[in-house]
């Protein structure tokens, strides 16, 4: 691949990028696919793809268990991902990082082990009105257990989330800060820097939901200073089934462990346990090794087009659109923060979002529609939910400007 992706007036070679795209030559309906769902999942590469097929035909082995060959060899793939991850996110040490099977697992760990040990009655939990259920349930369920309270940072009409109003939450109290780096329904990109200072200011911890950020955005955990972080790796090229938390030794080190299984422990009686070191005190069981492994072409993939790059891309695509769909008079955007990932929500005056979505995908253009696991935002806007079209680093000008004479024609019909 290497500069081939490049081209020379520093814009991206798309048709070079697709091509490592198999499904993106796909006619959906009679039309040639524009994929615009990548905030549900990404499409894949073929090193992906055939980084997957290579680890079942040559070296299928369970790991850090064997001696033989074919365990070396699947153990020192897995740990290679676990290092790709460690310099994606700028971790200190490999060990910070956990494999999970995604975003939602890496924050249900935080909630039942960090929280069960260091969160009680009256203790405060502070998250954002725009968090995924992911980022939501969990703390809901660790409140509802502990006696903790739940507080809620309000967010304004073009969906952003403002320093004062997470200043008037915080206290002595709060002993988590869970927030999204980015919005999966708004694409609101939040100021988690100051949020994190104030927060440690006051004595919290604060776990960063980064499943929308990582794919588009150079994201820095010790510039950050976040305490945990987690992201999925479907959502950025790579296999469904795997996700990262990024945790600071100091408190993986003092959390009870997750799950009891094999390669969590030290040693085992019946009369008791002694857990293994991190990470693996985190990895009860067999992994999901293939995907892990197939992983870190992915990371390659990323690394290799640039993560500013990619955002330069997206960011021309979002404007693209946006400044297309400001042109029609019955879309709404939803969610107009300044700062923003490649995530367009919007609906039209008089149609369900539903059935936008079927009417895009019979010209072959997959967006999402409902309320993208996010539903007290879509009450926060009083709606049902919207459509999505959120871009990768494959589409295109023309694919977009399909999407925007698409709406203009739904949007036509419906005036008539
Ligand atoms: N959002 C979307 O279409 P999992 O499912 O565990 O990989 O990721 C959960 C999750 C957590 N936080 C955010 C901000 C997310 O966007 C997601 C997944 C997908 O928006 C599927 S609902």
């Amino acid at each position: 691949m290497g500069e081939a992706v490049k081209a020379t007036d520093n814009q991206l070679n798309t048709s070079a990028i697709r091509e490592q795209f198999p499904v993106l030559e796909r006619e959906v309906n009679g039309f040639p696919l524009a994929y615009f769902d990548n905030a549900a999942t990404t499409q894949k590469p073929l090193s992906v793809i055939n980084a997957l097929t290579e680890y079942y035909s040559a070296y299928n082995a369970n790991i850090h268990r064997g001696v033989h060959t074919l365990a070396e060899e699947a153990t020192t793939a897995f740990e290679q991902t676990r290092a790709a991850v460690r310099r994606l996110v700028n971790a200190r040490e490999a060990e910070e990082i956990i494999f999970t099977k995604g975003t939602s697992e890496g924050i249900n760990l935080v909630a039942a082990t960090y929280g069960k040990a260091f969160i009680g009655q009256g203790d405060e939990i502070i998250i954002t009105g725009m968090e995924h259920h992911s980022n939501i349930v969990p703390w809901q369920m660790l409140a509802e257990e502990k006696g903790a309270v739940l507080k809620v940072i309000p967010i304004n009409e073009r969906g952003e989330i403002s320093l004062d109003e997470f200043n008037s939450r915080l206290s002595g109290n709060t002993k988590m800060v869970a927030i999204c780096l980015a919005s999966n329904a708004l694409g609101t990109v939040n100021p988690v820097k100051e949020l994190i200072t104030a927060a440690h200011d006051a004595g919290a911890v604060v776990l960063l939901d980064a499943a929308q950020a990582l794919p588009h955005m150079e994201v820095d955990v010790q510039a950050l200073d976040c305490d945990f972080l987690a992201a999925s790796a479907h959502k950025m090229y790579g296999p469904t089934g795997v996700g990262i938390l990024y945790g600071k030794r100091r408190l993986l080190e003092k959390m009870p462990p997750y799950q009891g299984g094999g390669e969590m422990i030290k040693e085992v009686t019946f009369a008791r346990t002694t857990y293994n070191d991190i990470p693996f005190k985190f990895e009860a069981g067999t992994p999901n090794i293939a995907d892990v492994i197939a992983f870190k072409p992915a990371i390659d993939f990323i690394n290799t087009i640039g993560k500013e790059n990619i955002a330069r891309h997206e960011h021309a695509l979002l404007q693209q659109a946006t400044a297309g769909f400001q042109q029609i008079d019955s879309v709404q955007l939803v969610g107009t923060a300044k700062e923003k990932v490649s995530v367009l929500s919007f609906n039209i005056t008089g149609m369900h979002p539903f059935d936008i979505g079927m009417m895009l995908d019979a010209t072959g253009i997959a967006v999402r529609t409902g309320h993208h696991c996010t539903m007290p935002l879509m009450e926060r806007f009083a709606i049902e939910g919207t459509v999505r079209a959120s871009f990768a680093v494959y589409n295109t000008a023309e694919e977009v400007d399909r999407l925007i004479r698409s709406v203009e024609r739904i949007a036509a019909r419906v005036k008539k």
